[in-house]
């Protein structure tokens, strides 16, 4: 039996251009998800639970992991002249590289610790990363660095605090898993090249809020739940975590959606550090993401925190809810 380290993995498979910083990063975010795994793992032990009073630049209350994950990526990226800047869903402005230390050719976008509503009822967390190429590495970083179309990402991965930490990452040759061993503390490979299983088995999406989708939504949401002739066999999972909920897809195929809604017309999920390196993974594992008119990989952000609706998954399920959309809900701006 062969064991493969992700250290190992990434040094045979990087990228042509890669120079070696590319690599040094990837395992700088293994670094990461390893001590936020080590954290995540003690939380019903130590007196971490509960929301540390700061409301997050969403206008959401933070949890106390969530700053702590925040810090360690933070504090093992900013110092190892790899990144030009970083955007974090948990802090409002771009982190800049300070002055005293070199800059990257890279920019990092992560949400640290996402799926905040079940930190504290030991449900599935998930850490969310994106790795974008600086566009002027005679500059320091700046916003325009970030603000860039998800197709362009060079690099995109999440960690998954479940039942076992698990470390899924693409650099654009296929998706590839990694399981942590807690006795050595080493991701080893588990899942190579994940390519999205046919048929698929699932959909999910939090179908309390249906009565503030568009009709087209709707009239999807009905479809899959199996309400016409032609509608698929799929079964129904849904765990608020959007890391978790990815995952279970990404291995037995299937749907994630978060549509937009009357009152937030561009849905909840973030553009830049959620639906983006999702999207990027989808595509490389063989399906596709598309906020309902348009693919996510094509849409350049205009802003750090911009949000957007999301349909992620088997490509023929993501384009059968494009066909409803245009046809139930009309022209639209997007
Ligand atoms: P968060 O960034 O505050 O953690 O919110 C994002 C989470 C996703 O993980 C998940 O897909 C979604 O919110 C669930 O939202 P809802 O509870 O509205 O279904
Ligand atoms: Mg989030």
């Amino acid at each position: 039996m062969t064991v493969t380290t992700i250290e190992r993995f990434i040094l045979d498979n990087q990228p042509a251009y890669a120079s070696g910083e590319l690599t040094n990063l990837l395992y700088d975010l293994a670094l990461a998800a390893k001590i936020i795994a080590h954290k995540t793992n003690r939380a019903g032990l130590i007196d971490i639970l509960g929301e540390a009073g700061a409301i997050n630049v969403q206008g959401e209350s933070q949890q106390k992991l969530d700053i702590y994950a925040n810090q360690i990526m933070r504090q093992l990226c900013d110092h190892t002249g790899r990144l030009c800047l970083m955007i974090s869903e948990e802090q409002e402005d771009p982190i800049h590289i300070p002055e005293r230390y070199r800059k990257g050719s890279y920019v990092l976008v992560f949400d640290p610790l996402d799926g905040s509503s079940n930190i504290d009822v030991n449900v599935s967390i998930g850490t969310i990363f994106g790795i974008y190429r600086c566009l002027d590495e005679a500059q320091r970083g700046r916003l325009e660095d970030a603000l860039q179309p998800p197709g362009d990402l060079v690099a995109a991965g999440y960690v998954l605090y479940g039942a076992s930490t698990m470390m899924v990452y693409s650099a654009g040759n296929g998706v590839h898993g990694f399981t942590l061993n807690p006795e050595y503390g080493e991701f080893l490979l588990s899942h190579p090249n994940l390519v999205l299983p046919e048929p698929p088995a699932y959909f999910s999406v939090n179908s309390s809020y249906y009565s503030r989708w568009s009709p087209g939504v709707q009239q999807f949401v009905d479809w899959l739940q199996g309400r016409e002739a032609d509608s698929p066999r799929l079964s129904a999972r849904y765990i608020g975590s959007l890391v978790a909920d990815f995952h279970r897809n990404l291995l037995r195929g299937g749907i994630f959606c978060y549509p937009a809604e009357d009152e937030r017309d561009e849905g909840k999920l973030r553009l830049l550090y959620e639906a983006g390196p999702l999207a990027f993974l989808i595509d490389q594992a063989g399906g596709y993401a598309s906020n309902g008119r348009r693919p996510i990989l094509e849409i350049t952000p205009t802003q750090p925190h911009q949000r957007t609706a999301l349909f992620i998954g088997n490509r023929g399920l993501v384009e059968r809810l494009e066909a409803f959309i245009r046809q139930d809900d009309g022209a639209s701006t997007q």
